[in-house]
């Protein structure tokens, strides 16, 4: 299955970004910890340029932890740190703040020396649905400002004060106009960083139950009590699903989309397990180009 999207709203947030990138001082860069390669979105190097990057391997209670400790150390060699967050846990502000205050300390002290308490400003960056919007809410906490507009640019972009002198802006996720590969493209739809109407999700279930197996098919065995054998097509898996789960039509044919849509759903709800679908060690197999983190 071919999966594209580029709607003409992500261009114009590209636009936005590019404006806002002249009064940032660094970027908060959310990846997926369940498939981080693929959330780095090649159209955003030359916004970022050479600005600081603080990456956030988020959801990272999704992610099989081991992995996310390699990408944990990846990251870390191209942007400033790498930090691994569950944004929906409170608390995880203060990790973000120190962050931003090691990624600038720089900049900082030489303010200091001329008596200027500047403010800093990180904005907020990565493909739909990583998680950006909650990681923001748990930085404001409950003492969320509002700043306002900035004079001279698009309205309904605010920047939020979330610690003294820290200020931050939310960006719409962005993805790119062709994705480098269809596997990039696939673990952005399991991710959910593609909208559902664009996707056939039983043809995606079909491949996803593949890539699942090539994990490590006891995650399926489990979740569904069935037996999976080696030489088991995808689609006779998504019968053993739909069979063990009781998905049944008239006279008694499978419900084929009704399986699909529940393992879709299930990865997407978290209730597959701690899932990575990406290792470090896969980013030959990837062939991703054009990124600043190819290695
Ligand atoms: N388990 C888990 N869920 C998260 C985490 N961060 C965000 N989410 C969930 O992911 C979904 C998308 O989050 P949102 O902040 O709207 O993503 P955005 O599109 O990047 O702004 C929401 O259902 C959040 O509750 C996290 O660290 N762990
Ligand atoms: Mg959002």
């Amino acid at each position: 299955m071919i999966i594209q999207w580029f709607p003409g709203h992500m261009t114009k947030a590209l636009r936005m970004m590019e404006k806002e990138i002249k009064v940032v001082d660094t970027i908060i860069y959310v990846l997926d910890a369940r498939a981080p390669f693929s959330c780095v979105n090649p159209k955003l190097n030359s916004i970022i340029g050479e600005k600081p990057i603080i990456y956030v391997l988020n959801k990272c209670d999704m992610a099989n932890p081991e992995t996310t400790k390699e990408w944990q150390e990846y990251f870390s060699k191209f942007g400033s740190t790498c930090i691994m967050l569950n944004s929906t846990e409170s608390g995880t502000a203060k990790k973000v703040e120190s962050a931003i205050r090691n990624a600038l300390k720089a900049k900082i002290e030489k303010l200091k020396l001329k008596g200027i308490n500047t403010i800093l400003r990180a904005m907020v960056l990565g493909v739909p649905n990583s998680g950006k919007s909650t990681l923001i809410n748990n930085l404001c906490g409950v003492a969320k400002t509002i700043t306002g507009n900035r004079p001279g640019v698009t309205k309904g972009k605010q920047w939020v004060k979330i610690a003294s002198g820290i200020e931050i802006l939310d960006t719409p996720g962005t993805l790119w106009p062709a994705f480098d590969n269809n596997q990039v493209a696939h673990h952005l739809a399991y991710i959910g960083s593609i909208k559902e109407e664009v996707l056939d999700i039983p043809s995606l279930s079909l491949d996803f139950i593949s890539d699942i197996i090539n994990i490590d098919k006891t995650i399926l065995e489990s979740r569904y009590n069935i037996q999976i054998e080696p030489d088991d097509e995808p689609i006779m898996v998504l019968e053993k699903v739909c069979e063990s789960r009781g998905y049944k039509l008239k006279r008694n044919e499978l419900d084929y989309d009704r399986g699909a849509f529940a393992l879709i759903n299930d990865f997407k709800s978290n209730r597959l397990g701690k899932i990575s679908l990406e290792k470090v060690a896969d980013i030959k197999k990837l062939k991703i180009k054009d990124r600043k983190q190819d290695v």
